[in-house]
């Protein structure tokens, strides 16, 4: 069962439940916000007693859909995938054992990664920074937990990196990974699958330039190494998320470094078993 936030131009934005073509409106049903789904014990049985009800239904093609987000801090993982680090090795002269030396510890790595005001939902433009040489996207499985720190639900991140900014000086990583339209969530999120069967679920980028494909690539979720009930408590140390939390996995799809995406280039990443999340990039 996949769960929106959707708005039909008005602003004023909805909860739904997405089925093929449609979004059935919770609002009727006294649903107003994530949140109030995410914090219940079992949001999948939640979800199954909309299933039937008399409530609006709107067309997708109908409606503005936004970021998955509400007031959920937005974090990432890092070096989760064996892709990652080889690639992060090879970009940075003299940083290049800290990549392997987390690869492999208990510790993994964890970043801020944006306010969930500042994510990007499915049509709006990503960034690439204008003082960065060489941008790639990063397309990852993001959990959805609740204050908890349970995994309430997955969606598809885009975690934009400048990785001349991080290749140059490690302590730049917050300038290379947080910046304007830096962070795109979405279409939805895929409530009820477990970590078994998404690990399954392969992830595949692809960038269009014009009429041009310049960048394809794939991998599966099996591959992070990882597990997502790890990343989570991890996170939740020493830490609380009232309203929950974001936490984007990873990457495990890395261009050659040939390859810097442009403005106006069109970046579509698919999650076998989420959806499609496509972005326009814009200089910022
Ligand atoms: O260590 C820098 C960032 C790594 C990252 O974002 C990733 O592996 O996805
Ligand atoms: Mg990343």
């Amino acid at each position: 069962m996949n769960v929106c936030r959707f708005h039909e131009g008005d602003g004023r934005v909805r909860v739904g439940l997405v089925s093929e073509s449609s979004v059935l409106d919770l609002a009727p049903a006294g649903i107003d916000r994530l949140q109030q789904l995410l914090e219940t014990e079992n949001p999948a049985a939640e979800l199954r007693k909309f299933t039937g009800a008399r409530l609006p239904r709107l067309e997708l093609s109908q409606v503005k859909l936004c970021p998955p987000v509400e007031r959920q801090e937005v974090w990432a993982a890092g070096v989760t995938y064996l892709r990652s680090k080889t690639a992060r090795m090879d970009e940075s002269d003299f940083d290049a054992t800290a990549y392997d030396r987390v690869y492999g510890a208990e510790r993994p790595e964890l970043f801020f990664k944006s306010m969930p005001e500042k994510v990007a939902g499915p049509g709006d433009s990503v960034g690439i920074r204008r003082d960065a040489r060489w941008n790639v996207p990063e397309p990852e499985l993001a959990l959805v937990l609740n204050s908890r720190g349970q995994v309430a639900g997955l969606t598809i991140g885009n975690d934009m990196s400048s990785r001349d900014i991080e290749g140059e000086n490690l302590l730049y990583l917050p300038q290379a990974k947080i910046y304007r339209h830096s962070c795109a969530l979405g279409p939805w999120i895929r409530i009820g699958a477990e970590e078994p069967a998404a690990r399954q679920w392969t992830i595949r980028v692809a960038v269009q330039r014009g009429s041009q494909s310049v960048f394809e690539g794939e991998t599966s979720i099996g591959q992070m190494k990882r597990s997502f009930g790890e990343l989570a408590d991890f996170l939740f140390r020493s830490q609380v998320f009232p309203h929950g939390a974001i936490l984007l996995t990873g990457t495990g799809i890395v261009p050659p470094e040939t390859f810097t995406l442009n403005e106006a280039d069109v970046i579509t990443i698919e999650i076998s078993g989420i959806g499609v999340l496509t972005n326009e990039v814009a200089v910022v």
